[in-house]
């Protein structure tokens, strides 16, 4: 069996990243992550990114570049990860978190990810692009 492929999105604006405190299911609630989600069957990765952030954040955004890399979560499951480009809207936390932030570089690490998307977020923090 393959994995199952979970996106999330490293979405940057004006030089900061864009984090999200989960909301549910209670053992991951509080903590941070990059937005995303599951993919359905016969969806691409870059398409249910743009899904996803649509449902959970209310905005239109562009998937740029694949962070090489793939993190294991649960077993039969995989994250992958996306730097994103805002296209439109003011992410709000419509779905599955109560709390968004923008961290610019020197705040990256003044919240509590989740530990499987650390390794991601060190990659998205280096790449993060001059305001
Ligand atoms: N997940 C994660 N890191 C992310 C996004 C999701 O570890 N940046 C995990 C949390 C869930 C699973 O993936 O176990 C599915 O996410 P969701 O519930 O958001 O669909």
């Amino acid at each position: 069996m393959t994995d199952r492929v979970v996106v999330a999105g490293a979405v940057y604006d004006r030089g900061r990243l864009l984090a999200a405190r989960r909301s549910a299911p209670p053992e991951l609630a509080g903590r941070w992550e990059l937005p995303g989600g599951k993919l359905e069957p016969g969806e691409r990765p870059e398409q249910a990114l743009v899904r996803e952030l649509r449902e959970e954040l209310g905005v239109e955004a562009r998937p740029v570049e694949r962070i090489p890399g793939e993190w294991p979560l649960m077993p039969g499951l995989v994250l992958q990860v996306w730097t994103v480009r805002l296209l439109s809207g003011e992410p709000r936390p419509l779905e599955d978190h109560d709390e968004l932030r923008w961290l610019g570089p020197e705040e990256i690490h003044t919240v509590d990810w989740l530990d499987q998307d650390r390794p991601a977020v060190a990659e998205a923090a280096r790449r993060l692009p001059a305001p």
